[in-house]
């Protein structure tokens, strides 16, 4: 079947396009189009015309699989032109959303409909795009060049409601109703007739692109494609249609061509791909999961506490002592009154939130729960004790979730009679905010209770990744690759602060040593100041345990900014020496070769073993869990562009094994 068709209504021709899942632009609907609006042009029955989808929505934007490929069809800004500088009105009718291409399909309509649930808006930024068919240009002259700088450059939608006082649309049509209310719009619209946007001046003023730059300076650090995105809006402001249309085209190609945008979309399918399970049916039946137990009221048991309430889901917490009980879901309630004073939530969805938490004291209370999340003490034996209890308690096919970071989940699963519905969920701190789920799959692990696990991370918000049972699965397996060196470059002559710098100037949020202080240096220190074997063992004898003492490698302040410190130098001078490996200059290029490179081989280590399932999951992982840059795509993307040769020839160079997948791709 054809993806775009017609149909004739009395003196109107409704063309639907369908192109199933969500109706993007590909060259045969460019096409479809182009012709439809021809034939309508050409009857003299038709006196106006309706644009509008089948299926779940409107044209979600230009075909991404296309990008990057030899051109194929009409071009689209050519499509574009025909609809706008129509003779008979043309009617876009919205339902579900209409994004990037799609809504710049729908700006040159001369007129728009909509239902209350649809969304519009131009998201391209997050692909490391602007709206390259005139939606720079066309936005500010329908809303304004406030409202068009903030929906180009931070490419967030807008509900229907907000698009009719914007005047983004015309006029709201019955949430059921789409078709004939389009139909009743454009027999209105006969009598006013076309009106084409390019040619309504641009309103309002410029002075919001600079507030806009000053307001997201940390959030775009990096970035090309906001600053671009604005570029164009300001450029409407200044130049005719044509040449602002010119200088968007310029300043698309240039986004399009260049590796920000290539590793934005690779995340875009990452993304979507990391949720697939491979081998499994996608239709697998799920087990239920409607009410969940956490075990452990810490950061972590109550930070994944409060993703279950926020979605309605009630969640019984389990601690030892009364004080820890109290103390944890204070802090719950006291994180949802801070997001409440931002906005983010009414007084009733914290109380209503509060009132789905049941705390308890008794393992026992977690009997009746579909999913329960241990997140205690990282101890083996520890947890085996856990999930020995949890046998005994839980109701016959409950799922048996730990939040480990790094043991055998194996093991954890022989401690009980149901190894089956024993699964790893591990979740990044602050549990609450962090995007990622490493969910890890034991040897035993249930096909439906996999599934299960994979689908709640994807219904509390997270993107969710599958893991095989290794040492700190796919993501903190790979950290180590990079804190190890980074510690050894220290014994070699480098300071932290230009080891962090260079990882903080790649994008990273924060560099290993900076990372080390937020965790806390103490962490599996043996507690005796007088045994020092490392530089950490130096620090935390002096007291330095981290940024929660306010001084770990580096000093800190009452706002946690921290700065080089004398006292933590002098420790790793002085351990240095011991070391007998003579001080040297050590090159940012050094510090990349010894502490990314190392990350990526690890990579490869990782898929050689089949503990991630494909090279874009680490991506993932390490986009949602670690804050690696988006716009470089993930280490493994981000290997791929350094090239492999180059990698490997710096590995050998620096003694590390290299692996056999890695070395066959140089
Ligand atoms: C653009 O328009 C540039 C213009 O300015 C023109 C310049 C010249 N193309 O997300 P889902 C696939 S740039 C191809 O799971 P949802 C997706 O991969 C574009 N494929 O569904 C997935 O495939 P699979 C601007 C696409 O209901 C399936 O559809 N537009 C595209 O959760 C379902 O997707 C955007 O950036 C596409 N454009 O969410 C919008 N979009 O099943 C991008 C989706 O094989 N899309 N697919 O894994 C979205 O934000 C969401 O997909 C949407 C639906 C909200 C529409």
């Amino acid at each position: 079947m054809s993806s775009v068709t017609t149909q004739a209504i009395d003196d109107i021709l409704v063309v639907l396009v369908n192109n199933p899942p969500v109706n993007a632009l590909s060259w045969h609907v460019r096409q479809g189009i182009a012709d439809a609006i021809e034939q309508g042009l050409a009857d003299p029955v038709v006196h106006a015309i309706v644009l509008r989808c089948e299926g779940t929505t409107f044209i979600a934007g230009a075909d991404i699989t296309e990008f990057g490929k030899p051109a194929q069809g009409p071009d689209f800004n050519k499509v574009l032109g025909l609809i706008e500088g129509a003779a008979k009105p043309v009617v876009g009718a919205i339902h579900g959303t209409a994004l990037g291409g799609g809504l710049e399909t729908a700006l040159v309509c001369h007129y728009r409909i909509a239902v209350p649930s649809a969304k519009l808006g131009v998201p391209e930024v997050k692909l490391g795009l602007l709206p390259g068919a005139g939606g720079t240009q066309r936005l500010p002259r329908i809303v304004g060049v406030e409202s068009a700088a903030t929906m180009c450059a931070l490419g967030e939608p807008v509900s229907a409601s907000k698009a009719l006082q914007m005047g983004l649309i015309d006029r709201l049509a019955n949430e059921n109703n789409l078709a004939d209310d389009a139909l009743a719009f454009a027999r209105e619209v006969i009598a006013t007739g076309p009106r084409a946007t390019r040619d309504l001046p641009v309103k309002g003023d410029v002075g919001v692109i600079d507030q806009l730059k000053q307001m997201n300076a940390r959030k775009w650090k990096g970035f090309e494609a906001p600053y671009a995105n604005l570029a164009c809006v300001e450029a409407a402001t200044k130049l005719s249609f044509e040449d602002g249309m010119k200088f968007e085209r310029t300043e698309f190609l240039k986004l399009m061509g260049g590796s920000q945008s290539a590793a934005q979309r690779h995340m875009f399918f990452a993304e979507r791909q990391a949720a697939k399970i491979d081998g499994l049916p996608k239709d697998l039946p799920l087990r239920p999961v409607n009410t969940v137990g956490v075990i452990g009221a810490g950061t972590m048991g109550g930070g994944i506490s409060m993703n279950f309430l926020a979605k309605g889901i009630p969640v019984t917490i389990v601690e030892m002592v009364q004080e820890n009980l109290d103390r944890g879901v204070a802090v719950i309630r006291k994180n949802y009154e801070a997001s409440a004073a931002k906005g983010r939530f009414t007084t009733e969805q914290v109380e209503g939130m509060m009132a789905l938490l049941t705390p308890s004291l008794s393992l026992d209370a977690l009997a009746g729960c579909d999913l329960v999340i241990e997140a205690v003490y990282e101890n083996m034996d520890v947890k085996k004790e856990v999930f020995s209890k949890l046998d005994q308690i839980c109701k016959p096919g409950a799922i048996l979730a730990s939040n480990t970071s790094y043991l055998n989940v194996d093991e954890i699963a022989a401690a009980t009679s149901r190894p089956q519905d024993v699964v790893g969920m591990h979740f990044f701190s602050p549990a609450n905010v962090m995007k990622l789920l490493e969910v890890v799959r034991g040897e035993k692990t249930a096909p439906d209770v996999l599934a299960t696990a994979m689908a709640t991370g994807k219904k509390i918000g997270k993107v969710a990744v599958v893991a095989g049972v290794c040492d700190g699965f796919i993501g903190n397996r790979m950290l180590s690759k990079r804190q190890q060196p980074a510690m050894q470059l220290l014994l070699e002559g480098a300071t932290p602060a230009q080891i962090d710098k260079v990882h903080t100037d790649f994008g990273m949020p924060m560099g290993p040593f900076q990372m080390s202080d937020l965790a806390g240096l103490d962490i599996g220190w043996h507690r005796d100041p007088a045994r020092i074997e490392s530089i950490r063992d130096g620090l935390c004898a002096a007291g330095r345990f981290g940024q929660k003492n306010g001084k770990g490698f580096y000093d800190y302040d009452e706002k946690r900014v921290g700065t080089p410190s004398a006292e933590a130098l002098a420790i790793i001078e002085e351990f240095r020496a011991t070391s007998n490996l003579p001080k040297r200059d050590i090159s940012d290029q050094e510090i990349v070769e010894r502490t990314l490179y190392p990350m990526v081989n690890e990579g490869y280590h990782i898929l050689e073993e089949g503990k991630a399932q494909r090279a874009s999951d680490i991506d993932v992982v390490w986009i949602y869990g670690y804050g690696w840059p988006i716009y470089r795509g993930g280490p493994m993307f981000w290997g791929d562009l350094e090239g492999a040769g180059k990698i490997v020839e710096a590995l050998e160079r620096h003694g590390v094994p290299v692996a056999d997948s890695l070395k066959a791709k140089a």
